[in-house]
């Protein structure tokens, strides 16, 4: 009797921890309560443009840049050349081709972004509440 109530136990756990992970990277709002993984999105910085150009996540995503491109590339927040809308999400240095850079969004908003050394490259990361 015990062994089978142990079983049981162990087999909800499992259920549990499956769905609560699921939950999670799925972003269902009934679990924002527990989210026991970072999300993660990425942005690659592709020769011509950010891919994707628009991405919605929720508070606390960590949104990384990779560059894919053969040149150096700097994300950051709008207006060009100041970066004075969301000064933090700036790398503050230009990103090596096949470096990356992330940044976690603890901000809600519509940030608006483009590329500092090509700033006719540009984007929009909508961050919303969990
Ligand atoms: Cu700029």
């Amino acid at each position: 009797m015990k062994r089978k109530t142990l079983i049981t136990a162990t087999v909800i756990i499992i259920i549990a921890t499956a769905a609560g992970v699921y939950a999670a990277k799925a972003h269902l709002s009934f679990f924002s309560f527990w989210k026991p993984i970072q999300v993660t999105e990425t942005i690659t910085m592709a020769a011509d443009a950010f891919e994707p150009k628009e991405i919605s996540v929720f508070k606390n995503t960590n949104v990384c840049f990779k560059n894919e491109d053969d040149e150096e590339r700097w994300p950051a927040s709008n207006i060009h050349p100041t970066h004075g809308i969301f000064p933090e999400f700036d790398p503050k240095e230009p990103v090596a081709p096949g470096d990356m850079w992330c940044f976690q969004f603890k901000r809600t908003g519509i940030w608006r972004f483009h590329d500092h050394l090509f700033p006719e490259l540009t984007g929009v990361i909508t961050v919303r509440g969990s």
